[in-house]
């Protein structure tokens, strides 16, 4: 048999050369010749059995899908390391917080909750925030959202809680979106829900990148030292870039003109070497402290504000690689709650205990049987002696004749290790009680904490939940369940919050009964309290014709690459614009390929031709506008404002950056505060 010299593939094969040396193999490891032609009795006859080769690369292709996670289907995830800052070993024992020169490897997924594997980023949606901690003493796996709390108290509700989110089972819709009959249907019948909703609506709900948002383990944890004293633990990942958000309608857009919106802003962020950092904090209570806090620490919709117990900044994580294949690792990499290391270990959340459960199940299915520890993204880099041999898919090959505990044809091995030598010990806790189904009173407190959350929001934020609200509300078409949401749960929250619902609703304003707890407000909560001081890594874009003033862009993109921004040149097609020296630059997107919505920033630079040939775009007026009525900073020079004025936009509204003294500085300046809520009118301009 020869390779089908005459075919275009074989010709095209011909143009490259073969400097690796690597040859097409079989999975056994046969050299192949020609993978483009099944092997016939002759050139138009029937396609012979006896082509394993065929029948290998066909075998492999039907079985290329595994089942999704049911929950969390959606990610994208980085290789990294983690740092302590110094010694934790007053709090514990875990290695990973020993010693502040040492880097302990991890892997972190980032994911949406509700939509499929290949559903769009931006759904408004919980993000998952898990990190596999590769230490010296066995990998510790932190399983977090970016949410601080959850919908439930008890994982017994899981199930319901998710059935109720995802598509309904009748027809399959909708996809990614919480916006439908069942999923508030169940909001309406369990309270429970109302703090977690409250977070889930507002801003959080739609991160500007995974770069830009805040992990929290969520559960209380706990710290055991050398000596075995423990301590309550609850932990955090504060993002250095700041905590930032998109706005409701830009997320809808991305959806449909890019929606891996998410995934490619991690991806090309590390390939251009802007690692994203986080630091992990944590809040520290004492044992003797849990009582009077005032605030059940074993129940997952509630949080512990910062203003009670402050955050303690312990190491930072850094994210610097991208993962080789996404199969291999983003794909197969397991999570589990129950993975901790000496020095960590749970409290009674009955949450936390049904998760510990559900992780190690779940991989049966998805990862095709019990050796899923094996896979090269969820092997240990500390070493594995045991005697769990069988089962799907064993990749080592365990040696020796004795294969159970005790045993004296092995020498004794695997031996136990003692405390000296590192062996996880339980921490005893003492428990007594009968065996019931039952919920304590501490966990009957459904609302204080939903209410402080909205009191602690700003003007701007508590608009966007009520608009959320209002959306996802109007979307259910049972009036009942309707009513229901605003009569049962959100009249217990607040007055202005009910009153605004319902009358979106167009439904009776029920009297407003909300419950308040200790604390009235939390500001650590609001988003327009975290740090806005960089535009690092923020992406600007640039709206050119032909004729623009090449000196002011030219001083714009130092300014702002300085800053560490970006510029994208716009034009309307691709190919090049010629600036006012001549000289030719390279246009990095065209008007059709891409929206305001991909932008933190708009900069239209001056060039009276240039500035001229934009009034008659469409696209660009659209631009404008969009960014405006998106309150984002939008910087003009020279004739650059022009553009604004032909679109009905305000050169002195807030945000809006015209020409002048230190243009470049107040650009900067304006587009670190990422968003100006209070640029007037903008509710009447088209976008
Ligand atoms: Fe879960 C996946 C986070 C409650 C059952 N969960 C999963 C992932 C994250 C979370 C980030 C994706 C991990 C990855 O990237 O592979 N889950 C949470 C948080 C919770 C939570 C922060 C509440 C504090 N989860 C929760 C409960 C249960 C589960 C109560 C069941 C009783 N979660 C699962 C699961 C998944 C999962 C079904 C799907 C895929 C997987 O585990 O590996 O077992």
């Amino acid at each position: 048999m020869s390779i089908d010299a005459g075919s275009k593939t074989a010709d095209l094969r011909k143009e490259f050369s073969d400097p690796s040396g690597q040859k097409l193999t079989t999975d056994t490891g046969v050299p192949i010749e020609d993978t483009d032609n099944s092997l016939k009795v002759g050139a138009r006859g029937p396609t012979l059995l006896e082509d394993f080769h065929l029948r290998e690369k066909i075998m492999r292709f039907d079985h290329e899908r595994i089942p999704e996670r049911v929950v969390h289907a959606r990610g994208a995830a980085a290789h990294g390391y983690f740092q302590a800052y110094e010694s934790l070993a007053e709090l514990t024992r875990a290695k990973v917080f020993q010693d502040p020169s040492k880097k302990t490897p991890v892997f972190v997924r980032f994911s949406t909750v509700a939509g499929s594997r290949g559903s769009a980023d931006t759904a408004r949606d919980v993000r998952g925030f898990a990190v596999k901690f590769y230490t010296e003493e066995g990998n510790w796996d932190l399983v977090g959202n970016n949410i601080p709390v959850f919908f439930i108290q008890d994982g017994i509700k899981f199930p319901d809680i998710i059935h109720a989110a995802k598509p309904e089972p009748h027809n399959e819709i909708p996809q990614a979106a919480t916006a439908h009959d069942s999923f508030w249907d169940f909001v309406s019948l369990v309270p429970e829900t109302a703090h977690m909703i409250m977070w889930a609506m507002s801003d959080r709900g739609i991160p500007r990148s995974y770069r830009m948002m805040d992990g929290f383990g969520v559960h209380t944890f706990r710290f055991v030292n050398a000596q075995g004293v423990s301590r309550f633990v609850k932990f955090h990942w504060k993002p250095l870039l700041g905590v930032h958000s998109l706005v409701w309608d830009e997320s809808q857009k991305l959806a449909g003109k890019d929606a891996d919106y998410h995934r490619r802003d991690l991806w090309e962020a590390i390939e251009k070497g802007h690692f994203p950092e986080w630091e992990l904090a944590v809040q520290i209570i004492e044992e003797a402290d849990a009582d009077t806090l005032g605030i059940e620490l074993l129940d997952s919709t509630k949080l512990v504000p910062e203003e009670l117990v402050p955050l303690r900044r312990v190491g930072k994580l850094v994210l610097d690689r991208n993962p080789t294949n996404y199969f291999a690792e983003t794909e197969q990499v397991a999570f589990c709650t129950a993975n901790v290391v000496p020095g960590i270990d749970f409290t009674d959340d009955p949450l936390l205990h049904a998760r510990n459960f559900s992780y190690l199940d779940t991989q049966l299915t998805r990862l095709g049987g019990p050796n899923f520890n094996q896979l090269p993204i969820n092997r240990p880099l500390a070493p594995t002696h045991n005697n769990q041999h069988d089962g799907f898919q064993r990749h080592s090959i365990p040696a020796g004749k004795a294969n159970y505990s005790p045993n004296s044809l092995g020498g004794g091995c695997p031996f136990l290790a003692s405390q000296e030598q590192g062996g996880y010990r339980h921490f005893p806790q003492k428990v007594t009680g009968e065996k019931i189904r039952k919920r304590a009173d501490s966990f009957q407190d459904h609302f204080s904490q939903a209410g402080l959350f909205f009191r602690s929001m700003s003007k701007p934020e508590q608009e966007h939940i009520i608009q959320a609200l209002q959306f996802e509300l109007g979307k259910v078409e049972r009036e009942e369940v309707r009513k229901r949401v605003v009569e049962q749960i959100l009249a217990n929250i607040d007055a202005t919050l009910v009153q605004e619902v319902a009358e979106g609703l167009g439904l009776p304003v029920p009297k407003a009964t909300p419950v308040k707890g200790k604390i009235d407000t939390s500001p650590a909560l609001s988003m327009e309290n975290q740090k806005k001081d960089s535009i690092k890594t923020r992406r600007i874009g640039v709206l050119l014709a032909d004729g623009f003033d090449a000196a002011d862009l030219q001083n714009t993109k130092a300014a702002i690459e300085k800053a560490g921004g970006e510029l994208v040149l716009i034009a309307k097609r691709l190919g090049t614009v010629k600036g006012s020296d001549g000289k030719a630059v390279k246009v990095d997107k065209s008007a059709v390929t891409t929206g305001s919505f991909e932008y933190d920033a708009v900069f239209v630079p001056g060039g009276a031709a240039s500035v001229a040939a934009l009034k008659k775009e469409g696209d660009a007026l659209h631009f404008v506008q969009e960014a405006y009525r998106h309150c984002k900073a939008l910087g003009v020079t020279k004739e650059g404002a022009e553009l604004l004025k032909a679109a009905g936009l305000s050169t002195s509204a807030p945000g809006v950056v015209a020409d002048g003294q230190d243009f470049g500085a107040k650009f900067i300046a304006a587009i670190a505060q990422h968003r100006h809520w209070d640029r007037h009118d903008k509710e009447h301009v088209p976008a």
